[in-house]
């Protein structure tokens, strides 16, 4: 792994991109992880590389949305793993929630690296990595749609990072609520899903914790007026008008 410079304008960045490659050198993430990263990247750059208040009203949205389920699961795939697996672990922990590895590539030799990268961090029974209780999502061919019938298969609530458009669609018509954290507002994945936290998952992970512990004991009748206030849709046209503005600044002004 190469040095970067504590000095570097672009450490930050250049510190997540590392981690990803040494989480693809350990086989944690597959090689599209690498090019979805980047896809992210550029929408971040766009988004100005911060958590806004729109992403901040979205968080308790979801940690609201995630309260209030009955049996919520928390769904890591490879590029969550590498980039914020203690972060992930900290949610669950908040909610009282399952880990459930799933992945769209490999097999379950993939998924029981993601659980031991959750353990590492202090994760117990994370689910997803065993053949023993495996159930179908219905309508989802993919290896997605293999899922734990401990976990997601019985989840009224899942929260996905970083996903493939199908499964937040195969989830919502099971039933489920759907929070995804996503960078990019067109996505399927951000339009099918309930509350879309439009942020780079290294931060959002995090902020979505504290949120989650700080709204726990909250009497639900207040977990459920935080939820009902967030209209996915307006958000996510919101976010869309945010980065036209954003790039007709820079435009007109340069900056
Ligand atoms: O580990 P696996 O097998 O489950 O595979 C994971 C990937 C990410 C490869 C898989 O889910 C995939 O192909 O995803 P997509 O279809 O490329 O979608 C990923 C979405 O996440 C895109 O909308 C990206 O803009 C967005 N994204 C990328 N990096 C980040 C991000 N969103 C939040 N934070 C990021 N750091």
């Amino acid at each position: 792994m190469g040095h970067i410079p504590p000095s570097h304008p672009r450490a930050a960045s250049l510190r997540v991109r590392e981690a990803l490659v040494a989480g693809a050198g350990s086989g944690l993430v597959v090689r599209e992880g690498l090019i979805a990263h980047g896809r992210g990247e550029a929408l971040d750059y766009i988004l100005g590389e911060r958590t806004g208040r729109r992403a901040r009203s979205a968080i308790s949205a979801a940690a609201a949305t995630l309260l209030l389920a009955e049996r919520p699961v928390v769904s890591v795939n490879g590029n969550v793993a590498a980039l914020c697996a203690r972060e992930a672990v900290l949610v669950a922990r908040a909610l009282g929630a399952p880990l459930e590895a799933n992945t769209f590539h490999g097999d379950s030799g993939r998924r029981r690296r993601i659980a031991a990268r959750l353990e590492s961090h202090g994760a117990r029974g994370v689910l997803g990595a065993s053949r023993a209780h495996r159930a179908r999502l219905r309508g989802l061919d993919s290896e997605r749609g293999a899922v734990d019938s401990r976990g997601i298969a019985a989840a009224d609530a899942v929260l996905v990072a970083l996903e493939d458009g199908d499964r937040a669609e195969a989830l919502s018509r099971a039933g489920a609520r759907v929070v995804a954290i996503d960078l990019n507002p067109l996505s399927r994945t951000a339009r099918a899903a309930d509350v879309t936290i439009v942020d780079n998952v290294v931060r959002a992970m995090g902020l979505l914790a504290s949120r989650c512990a700080a709204l726990r004991a909250s009497p639900r009748g207040r977990l459920a007026r935080i939820a009902r206030a967030h209209d996915n849709a307006a958000a996510l046209a919101g976010h869309a008008g945010e980065m036209r503005a954003r790039l007709g600044r820079i435009a007109a002004l340069g900056r």
